[in-house]
């Protein structure tokens, strides 16, 4: 019987980012065929089966064909900006210093409770539309500067509209956890309750994974422990930014909790990584925060390659750490920052990404059965994609076949 597909590209570089001995999974002189939105068929163009029938072919005369990319930590969803912290910065005060004078997140967070749904959509879109235009085809989104169940709510909704309004795949996490409200300044346990009793419940739907902030500045380990245990409790899975400005070992209590990732991890030591090999929690690294933030502890790239962690990178879009709408440019700071190969770099903005999400059997490698979500570069190597520095050399986006 023919094989009928709607799609057939032919004659393409095709980095598959199947892992094996083969870098990058490459097929040279590749083709990829979709049906249904679906890949249906991936393999060299010589072995295409003579009936295969395609409603449409497309040469792409060498390009390279990588799955399309997730970006698979991000905060696109807030309103306001931080230029005048960043100002303050560079005129000597630390991002801890800002935070506890009031600044910081709370900044943001009473910029996003007084913007509204529409608005709140339409200034992410605009971060978002920078990302899908350098190939994302995937990406998360997390609340956090709301902090109240309303505010948390409407993030949550307005990030899910994201997908509406754009070709894309978003998955949606509930960061209620990310700083202390100044209302409860002065009862800080008293709103970890209000997040385990009210909002995560209220969440649930809503929101794909539970995060926090464990950190000096955020949540302590123990107020961590109660927020996943009430993640558990409602059947929503947990990640953590951990380990990015103090050593809590935040990373090791998310791996207690089998964390679907740990973010940041510039200061996880030998028994955080063993305890995220151990889980298969993925470690997401998060070069730009460390790059704006003048961070110059790197996270320890040696142990978690040694323990076999998987190796996440992403964007970690936010205005107060990282206001970097570019994964490409993640990529390459990955490189020339933390030392990750070109080929590291790849697979942590596609396969790693997608596993960080939950969502390898979707996403992530051009395998058969997977959503058909594609970047076609002009360019001739993978390494290329993380070796340039602010050049988008995307030539085509696709997404669920299309
Ligand atoms: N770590 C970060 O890098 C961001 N959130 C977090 O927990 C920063 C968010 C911000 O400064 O607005
Ligand atoms: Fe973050």
């Amino acid at each position: 019987m023919a094989l009928r597909v709607d799609r057939l590209w032919t004659d393409g570089h095709i980095a598959t980012m199947q892992p094996g001995a083969v870098p990058y999974g490459e097929i040279a002189g590749g083709a990829v065929a979709a049906a249904d939105g679906r890949i249906a068929w991936v393999g060299a163009t010589a072995d295409l089966p003579g009936d295969i029938e395609a409603r449409e072919r497309i040469a792409l005369d060498g390009r390279l064909v990588t799955p399309g990319l997730v970006d698979c930590h991000t905060h696109l969803v807030y309103a306001g900006d931080r230029a005048g912290e960043f100002e303050m910065r560079l005129e000597g005060a630390s991002y801890a210093e800002i935070a506890q004078a009031g600044g910081g997140i709370v900044a943001t967070v009473a910029a996003t409770r007084a913007a509204d749904e529409d608005a709140l959509v339409a200034g992410a879109l605009r971060r978002l539309d920078a990302l899908i235009a350098e190939g994302v085809t995937t990406v998360e989104v997390k609340s956090g500067y709301g902090l109240t169940p309303d505010d948390e709510l409407r993030m949550l909704r307005a990030a899910r509209r994201l997908g509406d309004e754009r070709e894309v795949t978003v998955s949606t996490t509930l960061l209620a956890a990310h700083a202390v409200p100044s209302e409860y300044r002065d009862d800080p346990d008293g709103y970890v309750d209000l997040v385990c009793g009210e909002i995560i419940p209220a969440a649930v739907g809503l929101a794909d994974a539970v995060d926090g902030f464990c950190e000096g500045i955020g949540f302590s380990v123990v107020q961590m422990r109660r927020v996943f245990e009430a993640a558990r409790a409602h059947g929503l899975p947990v990640k953590l930014h951990a380990e990015q400005l103090s050593g809590l070992h935040g990373a090791s209590l998310a791996a207690e909790f089998g964390a679907l990732s740990a973010d940041h991890l510039e200061y996880a030591d030998e028994s955080d990584a063993e305890a995220m090999a151990r889980a298969g929690t993925v470690a997401v690294l998060l070069p730009g925060a460390f790059y704006f933030l003048g961070e110059t502890q790197a996270p320890p790239v040696d142990l978690f390659r040694a323990h076999g962690v998987p190796l996440a990178v992403a964007t970690d879009c936010n205005p107060g750490s990282s206001p970097l709408t570019s994964l490409l440019l993640a990529m390459n700071m990955a490189a020339t920052l933390f030392r990750l190969t070109p080929q590291e770099a790849l697979a942590g903005a596609t396969r790693e990404a997608a596993r960080a999400l939950g969502m390898s059997d979707e996403i992530g490698t051009i395998d058969v059965g997977k959503s058909c979500d594609l970047a076609v570069w002009d360019v001739a190597r993978p390494a290329e994609l993380t070796y340039r520095i602010g050049f988008n050399p995307l030539h085509a986006r696709v997404r669920r076949g299309r």
